[in-house]
C-alpha cells in the first residue's frame, strides 16, 4: 500500500472554515481504499506550517504528499503546476507575519514544478464531472510557501517521491452571506475530487 500524507490548512483571513481542513477531516474518517493515508492540518503561520509538514515527512517518509489549501474566489479544483521562491503576503498570516517580496529559502532556485501528474489529474476530474483546471500560480502566501518548501526538500533528499498542491474553492456555506457572484463547491464534491487526486497521485 502506498504511504500517502494529505495536508490541509486551518481557517484564515477572517473565515471560520477552510475547505481544505474539512476535506482532510472527511478523508481521515473515511480513507480511500488501497493506500495508507495519514493526515495533518497545518497552522496558517509562516514559521510553523512548513516546520510541521517537514517534520511529518521526516517521521513518516510518505511516498506521496498531497497538500490542500483554500483559494477563495476560484470556481474550480486547481492542481498547481509550479511553486515559486517568493513570500509576498497580501494579508498577514494568523501569527501576524507579513513578508513582502522575500525569498521562501534564500539562495534556492526560483521555482519547482509539481511532481504530481497535473494533466492526468485534471482529466480524471473532468471525467468525473468535477470543475477543474491546472493553475499556473499558487500565489505568494502560505500555500505557495509550503509547496515550495516541500519541493525543495524533495529536490535535495528525494522524499516524498511525488508531491503537489491542490487549491480548493470556497464551500457553499462560506459564500452564502457574501455579496455578489462568488464561486463555491459542496464539501461532498471536493471530497470526491480529492479522492480522485489521491488515486491518480498513487498511480503516477
Ligand atoms: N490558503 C492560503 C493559505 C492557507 C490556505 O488554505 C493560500 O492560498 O496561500
Amino acid at each position: 500500500m502506498t504511504r500517502v500524507l494529505l495536508s490541509g490548512f486551518e481557517p484564515f483571513g477572517g473565515e471560520t472554515r477552510n475547505p481544505s481542513a474539512e476535506v482532510v477531516s472527511a478523508l481521515r474518517q473515511s480513507p480511500p481504499a488501497a493506500m495508507a493515508l495519514s493526515t495533518v492540518v497545518l497552522p496558517v503561520d509562516r514559521i510553523a506550517a512548513g516546520a510541521a509538514l517537514l517534520e511529518r515527512i521526516a517521521h513518516e517518509a510518505p511516498e506521496v504528499l498531497v497538500m490542500l489549501g483554500e483559494a477563495g474566489g476560484r470556481a474550480r479544483v486547481t492542481p498547481e503546476r509550479v511553486a515559486i521562491n517568493v513570500d509576498d503576503f497580501a494579508i498577514a498570516d494568523n501569527a501576524g507575519h507579513q513578508p513582502r517580496g522575500e525569498a521562501v529559502i534564500d539562495g534556492a532556485p526560483v521555482g519547482y514544478f509539481s511532481t504530481l501528474p497535473v494533466v492526468a489529474t485534471v482529466n480524471d476530474l473532468f471525467a468525473a464531472g468535477i470543475p477543474a483546471a491546472i493553475s499556473n500560480s499558487a500565489g505568494t502566501f502560505l500555500c505557495n510557501r509550503v509547496f515550495y518548501q516541500v519541493l525543495h526538500h524533495q529536490a535535495l533528499h528525494g522524499s516524498p517521491q511525488r508531491a503537489g498542491f491542490v487549491h480548493l474553492p470556497y464551500l457553499h456555506e462560506q459564500v452564502a452571506d457574501k455579496p455578489g457572484a462568488m464561486a463555491s463547491l459542496s464539501l461532498a464534491t471536493m471530497v470526491e475530487a480529492v479522492r480522485i487526486v489521491l488515486r491518480r497521485a498513487c498511480v503516477g
